[in-house]
């Protein structure tokens, strides 16, 4: 029997975030598919049982519950070793991404994704305004890994874990072709996926998906 049991919904980059994790530091988890598309995550009894914050992921950790990727994801840098950056100028920067990334990039990826591929007749007006935010993010990370291999210097990092998850789904979700559009981010990803034991999000994140609309 495993400690971790991962409550998540497969199209859900930040619950891929814990299950890549996890996979990289060679642990198991149950994974528990949650049915976001049919709103539980919006009932009382839901929010009173799993998660009071309304969110996925939440992660078993024995007998904690635990929600929020980022203290999650140091958590997890911390009991296994890795992921964690060498010192203090290092652990300073991981904060930084990690901040960056639930504000800026996940933040409005997540949203813009969200509202192109799964949403029946997304407001144009609403998608466009989105993107523009998401094209000054994804050229302020490409620009920064322009000159360098990962977020933090020449090691993966959890903010790197953190970065890439809403970059990793097919690319017709999101509509962008990294390769073309940010191929500093589509290298850095591609190392990203070198690491022993990386797996896809659909592969790590099974289960009934939501109606995708591109
Ligand atoms: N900052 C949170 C974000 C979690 C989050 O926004 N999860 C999405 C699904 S991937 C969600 O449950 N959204 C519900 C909502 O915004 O109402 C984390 O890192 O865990």
């Amino acid at each position: 029997m495993t400690r971790y049991r991962l409550h998540y919904f497969p199209e859900s980059g930040n619950s891929y975030k814990l299950a890549l994790m996890l996979t990289l530091c060679g642990q198991a988890f149950e994974p528990v598919w949650t049915d976001f598309g049919g709103g539980v995550t919006r009932t009382p009894a839901w929010r009173a049982a799993v998660n009071p914050m309304g969110e996925i992921p939440v992660l078993e950790d024995g007998p904690e519950r635990l929600t929020q990727t980022a203290p999650i994801l140091l958590r997890l840098s911390e009991r296994y070793g890795k992921f964690g950056g060498t010192d203090e100028a290092d652990r300073f920067e991981v904060l930084r991404w990690l901040f960056w990334d639930n504000h800026k990039l996940t933040g409005y990826m997540a949203t813009y994704r969200y509202y192109r591929a799964f949403t029946p007749s997304p407001d144009s007006v609403v998608q466009a305004y989105l993107k523009r935010r998401i094209d000054d993010y994804l050229g302020i990370l490409d620009t920064h890994l322009r000159d360098r291999a990962f977020a933090i210097g020449d090691k993966p990092t959890v903010a790197d874990i953190s970065m890439m998850a809403y970059l990793s789904f097919p690319k017709n979700e999101a509509g962008y072709d990294l390769p073309v559009s940010h191929p500093s981010i589509a290298a850095w990803l591609s190392r990203l996926a070198a690491l022993p034991g990386w797996q896809a999000p659909y592969d790590l994140l099974p289960g009934q998906r939501l109606r995708c609309y591109v």
